[in-house]
Formats: C-alpha cells, sequence, structure tokens
C-alpha cells in the first residue's frame, strides 16, 4: 500500500509496544473517543460506556486487536479486513465520517502512553494507516 518502509517500520515498532495492552489502550481510545465526540455514543446504546467498563474493554480489545491484524498485512488491508468491511458496511452502517473521529483518539492515546516513541514521524505514519484502514471499512457502503 501506500506506505514507505519507514513508515512501515514506525507502524510495527509502535505497535510492538501496544499489542500487550490492547483491552487498556481500547478502551481508553473509545471513551476519549465518547468524551469528545458525544455524538458517537449512538452506534453504543447497548454498552455500558462508563470509564473502564467491561464493555469498552472488550470492544477496545476488538478495535485495537483488528489494528494489529492490520499491522501484519501492511500489503494486503483489502484481503485482511474483508470481513469487518463487511461488517461496517452491511450491518453497522457506521457514518464513514466517525473513522477519523477514533483514529484521532487512537492517536492521542499512544502518544500519552508511550511518548518517547510515537514523535510526528510515528503520528504520521499512524495516521495514514489508520486512514487506510478506515478507506477499508467504508469501501462497500451502498
Ligand atoms: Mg467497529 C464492531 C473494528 C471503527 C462501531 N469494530 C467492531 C469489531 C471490530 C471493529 C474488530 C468486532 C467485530 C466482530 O464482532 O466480529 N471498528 C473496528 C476498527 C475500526 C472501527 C478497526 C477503525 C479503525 N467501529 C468503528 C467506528 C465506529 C464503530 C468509527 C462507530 C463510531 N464497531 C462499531 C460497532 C460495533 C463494531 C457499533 C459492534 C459492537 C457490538 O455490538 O459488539
Amino acid at each position: 500500500m501506500l506506505l514507505s518502509e519507514a513508515e512501515k517500520a514506525a507502524v510495527l515498532s509502535i505497535w510492538a509496544k501496544a499489542s500487550g495492552n490492547v483491552n487498556a489502550l481500547g478502551a481508553e481510545a473509545l471513551e476519549r473517543l465518547f468524551l469528545s465526540y458525544p455524538q458517537t455514543k449512538t452506534y453504543f446504546s447497548h454498552f455500558d460506556l462508563s470509564s473502564g467498563s467491561h464493555d469498552l474493554q472488550v470492544h477496545g480489545g476488538k478495535v485495537l486487536g483488528a489494528i494489529g491484524e492490520a499491522a501484519q498485512h501492511l500489503d494486503n488491508l483489502d484481503a485482511a479486513l474483508s470481513k469487518l468491511s463487511d461488517l461496517h458496511a452491511y450491518n453497522l452502517r457506521v457514518d464513514p465520517g466517525n473513522f477519523r473521529l477514533l483514529s484521532h483518539a487512537i492517536e492521542v492515546t499512544l502518544a500519552v502512553h508511550f511518548p518517547d516513541d510515537f514523535d510526528a514521524t510515528a503520528q504520521a505514519a499512524w495516521d495514514k494507516f489508520l486512514a487506510a484502514i478506515s478507506t477499508v471499512l467504508t469501501s462497500k457502503y451502498r
């Protein structure tokens, strides 16, 4: 895909640090999403959205887990995310604009937890990476 070799390396080195803590980091990203952009809570009315809740941990872990899977398939994101793309387009129908908001919340979470590693270069790589994932997940809407 569009990431340079240096950008791929930046994505993978941050992922190596985040991968051991996906539930907590994912929950924090979701909490930041819902606090900064309360309208995104509408998709999760069936969840307990209180800070650190089991629902946030489990769902956060799933979201970051999928991102980790994508990080292992940087040259083949379409295939790696195909089932998830079906789910978001056909079942969930999440407004595509929300993907930018979640990407931002994820980047802030990574920056807070890995300040020495998540420098401007790493952020730019992650921003491209998350935008590429978002493109795949919003590619089948009809
Ligand atoms: Mg989505 C389910 C990943 C953006 C709302 N999301 C899921 C699941 C994964 C996932 C792995 C579980 C799939 C399964 O159970 O088989 N989501 C994912 C990624 C991204 C993303 C990787 C973007 C980086 N999702 C996203 C956004 C929203 C959203 C922006 C809405 C603001 N996702 C959503 C909802 C569900 C999932 C409502 C179903 C939750 C449930 O009921 O368990």
